[in-house]
């Protein structure tokens, strides 16, 4: 193999490292390996839910729960099929997802897409009701594709030196 091929394959390992970084440590700080489970409490006002943007990603679970500090309010979740009616000062909510209704203290969401997904409030609660949303990002599993890519390039970069060592060794 030419000079220029183990320069190349070197070259290439460095930047699989480098890429492996940016994808591993780009997300957010509390990147977990794998996907995790996390208890979240939606607390709902008028007119706001708190919190207002839920981060997650995909893959994890998200076990809700609800309160209400006023009135009754909804939760409806674009793309998940997913309403839930939060009574006040109750723990107990009405959970309507795929075309059956209970009352529960907790909704388990088992984030299987990614991407961007609107919660609303589904009952009317006054004036600014039609702007009391939030967001559910679920991002990709960055951390997986990161510690693949790492893996590729361990092994690119093993190969690489297992190829260049010999010739060192013997070089005058
Ligand atoms: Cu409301």
């Amino acid at each position: 193999m030419s000079r220029f091929g183990l320069g190349s394959i070197v070259a290439l390992a460095a930047l699989a490292v480098v890429l492996a970084g940016l994808l591993g440590f780009s997300g957010e700080a509390d990147a977990a390996p794998g996907p995790v489970e996390r208890e979240i409490l939606v607390v709902a006002r008028s007119y706001a839910f708190e919190p207002p943007v839920i981060r997650a990603r995909r893959g994890d679970t998200l076990r809700l729960r609800f309160a209400s500090t006023d009135v009754v309010h909804g939760f409806y979740l674009e793309g998940h099929d997913l309403d839930v009616t939060i009574p006040p000062l109750s723990r107990r909510v009405l959970v309507a997802r795929a075309g059956r209704s209970e009352t529960s203290e907790e909704v388990v969401l088992v984030l299987e897409r990614s991407g961007k997904f609107r919660f609303r409030c589904s009952k009317t609660c006054g004036a600014m009701h039609p702007f009391m949303q939030g967001e559910l990002i679920v991002g990709p599993n960055h951390l997986f594709v990161g510690s693949s890519i790492a893996s590729i390039a361990l092994f690119v970069a093993g190969l690489a030196w297992a190829l260049v060592a010999p010739g060192q060794g013997g070089s005058r």
